[in-house]
């Protein structure tokens, strides 16, 4: 896929304002830190349209940005942020959570986990309410970078057992290296 354009929307900061999107959205959800607004900024080739940080939780806000006028990339904020207080914790978790089920155009749900971790009960819990909402969904293994090839089939292996999906359904990614943009786009295109 070419990107030709890429462009900050909007944010949202709260459930109200989720309306007013008329193309194919495709959203990025995992824990804080994960890697959600480098890897959109990998595969759009833009250096800083998501802000990325090494302080988590920096996503707060719903962030959307519009792809070759084509269809939405949605920055969903990260969850399990520990820093975060409980009550703004509740209030992210409500945020996505009413993005999750009410966004008209929603194809996707990219599940981001770190390849070099065991998935936590948080990423679980997503997955079971992905598939109570019938929302459909890969998983991505982010900053296989970090990790030596060998052990990458290791930890995809993990992932999968501890979440329960096939290997077939865990696309491995670096934001750093540019691996498996590929593949993201392909899902991508053959939805929109
Ligand atoms: N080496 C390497 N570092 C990465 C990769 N992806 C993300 N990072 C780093 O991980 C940190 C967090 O990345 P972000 O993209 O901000 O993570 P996020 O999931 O958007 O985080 P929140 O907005 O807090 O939910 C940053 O320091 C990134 O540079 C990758 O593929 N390889
Ligand atoms: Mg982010």
């Amino acid at each position: 896929m070419i990107i030709k354009s890429a462009e900050f929307i909007k944010s949202i900061a709260n459930s109200e304002n989720l309306g007013g999107l008329d193309l194919p959205e495709f959203a990025f959800v995992g824990r804080s830190n994960v890697g959600k607004s480098s890897l959109i900024n990998s595969i759009t080739n833009r250096k800083k349209l998501a802000k990325a940080s090494s302080t988590p939780g920096r996503t707060r806000l719903i962030n959307i940005f519009k792809i070759n006028s084509q269809f939405y990339l949605v920055d969903l904020p990260g969850y399990g942020f520990a820093q975060a207080s409980k009550q703004e914790q509740a209030s992210w978790q409500k945020l996505i959570g009413t993005y999750l089920e009410n966004s008209k155009n929603l194809k996707r749900v990219f599940v981001l986990v770190d390849i070099r971790h065991e998935p936590a009960e948080k990423d679980k819990l997503m997955l079971s309410y992905l598939y109570t909402y019938n929302i459909p969904f890969n998983i991505i293994a982010t900053k296989a970078d970090k990790i030596s090839r060998g052990q990458i089939n290791k930890q995809v292996s993990l992932i999968a057992n501890t979440l329960g999906v096939g290997l077939g359904d865990i696309i491995v990614t670096s934001a750093q290296d540019k691996k498996g943009n590929e593949k993201i786009f392909e899902i991508i295109e053959n939805l929109i």
